[in-house]
């Protein structure tokens, strides 16, 4: 199957072509796609060099799948004109969520979803992958109906440039090209992507609506409070869950042990709990510190944390690749 990553060379796209590797997904030829100062240059992939094209060499080689991880401007301007050449595109961007017309999938939940109508898929914002992954069998059985969440953000979600100033600060010096109108090494910032006229910043609202859209669930009530924090490895959210229905914390744990995607990381006693440092480079979303919230009934406290590149991005994008593959819509 011919695969166009598009955005080959950024942080996310490098953990793409690391998971179609990884997940032996059966790429026959790969059209790695970055910024035109980077066509010509080489990426290996499985062992093999490939040489970066455009965007117009990789939409004329008619590949079955485009990944897009380049940013929402050029995947509203480009991933139509791969979806025009009968390619589907895979976008993480968000370009696409919130459009009625286009499927918002994290693959644990509604892959069943999709169908041959479907050019453009979108793969939601990592913060939000992370928290419907962690609560879909628990809103099956007891029904969420309110959540508050405070984020706990890695600076991978922003990219090298903040990578950089990072680590440049963490190193004693003046970052060279800050991605943060304030320093982020030992500081806090509670501000994710751009402010929004309600006060809450972008990142927060995609919280809101993509839960929403995800679970097909309008009722759901979400109030978010996104941070970055100075780390590496992962994204952590501190979650409050109210249920319309009663629950017993045994069972809360049984059915996250057995939740699709998840991994019940809960042993306070021996001082076990999910962090970014276990979560880095691997695609299960931790989840732990359970407790009931002793404020208000059938209300449940948990920690979630996944690695933002690869559930949060890569690995969720390469799933939805891999579901369309076994539906017979790829290809
Ligand atoms: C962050 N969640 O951590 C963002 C990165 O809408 O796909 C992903 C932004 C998006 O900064």
């Amino acid at each position: 199957m011919k695969v166009a990553v598009v955005g080959a060379t950024g942080l996310v796209g490098t953990e793409m072509l690391k998971v179609l590797a990884e997940r032996n997904f059966p790429v026959t030829e790969l059209l790695p796609v970055a910024s035109a100062r980077s066509v010509g240059q080489e990426i290996e992939f499985r062992g093999q060099k490939y040489k970066v094209v455009s965007l117009d060499d990789a939409i004329a080689a008619r590949p079955a799948v485009a990944i897009f991880s380049a940013g929402g401007a050029i995947s509203l301007q480009e991933a139509p004109r791969f979806a025009a050449v009968g390619t589907v595109v895979i976008d993480n961007s968000s370009a696409w969520r919130m459009d009625p017309t286009k499927k918002l999938v994290v693959p644990e939940i509604n892959a069943h979803t999709l169908t041959a109508d479907d050019k453009i898929v979108a793969n939601p914002n990592c913060s939000t992958i992370q928290l419907v992954v962690a609560l879909n069998e628990l809103h099956k059985k007891y029904k969420v109906e309110r959540i508050v969440v405070s984020t706990y953000q890695s600076v991978t979600g922003t990219g090298k440039q903040a990578v950089d100033q990072m680590m440049q600060e963490r190193a004693g010096q003046t970052a060279s090209n800050p991605a943060y109108p304030h320093r982020i090494d030992l500081n806090v910032l509670p501000h994710i992507d751009v402010f929004q006229e309600n006060g809450y910043t972008k990142e927060e609202m995609k919280m809101v609506l993509e839960t929403k859209k995800i679970f097909g669930d309008d009722a759901i009530r979400l109030t978010a409070t996104t941070v970055r924090v100075p780390v590496m490895g992962g994204h952590s959210e501190a979650v409050n869950v109210e249920f319309a229905q009663e629950f017993d914390l045994e069972d809360v744990r049984e059915l996250l042990r057995h939740t699709e995607g998840v991994e019940l990381v809960d042993d306070v006693q021996k001082n076990v709990y999910p962090m970014p440092q276990n979560a880095h480079g691997r695609d299960a979303v931790l989840v732990g510190r359970l407790r009931r919230d002793e404020t208000q009934p059938k209300t449940l406290n948990m920690w979630v944390v996944a690695d933002n590149l690869r559930k949060g991005a890569a690995t969720n994008a390469v799933q939805i690749a891999e579901v369309m593959v076994k539906m017979g819509l790829l290809g």
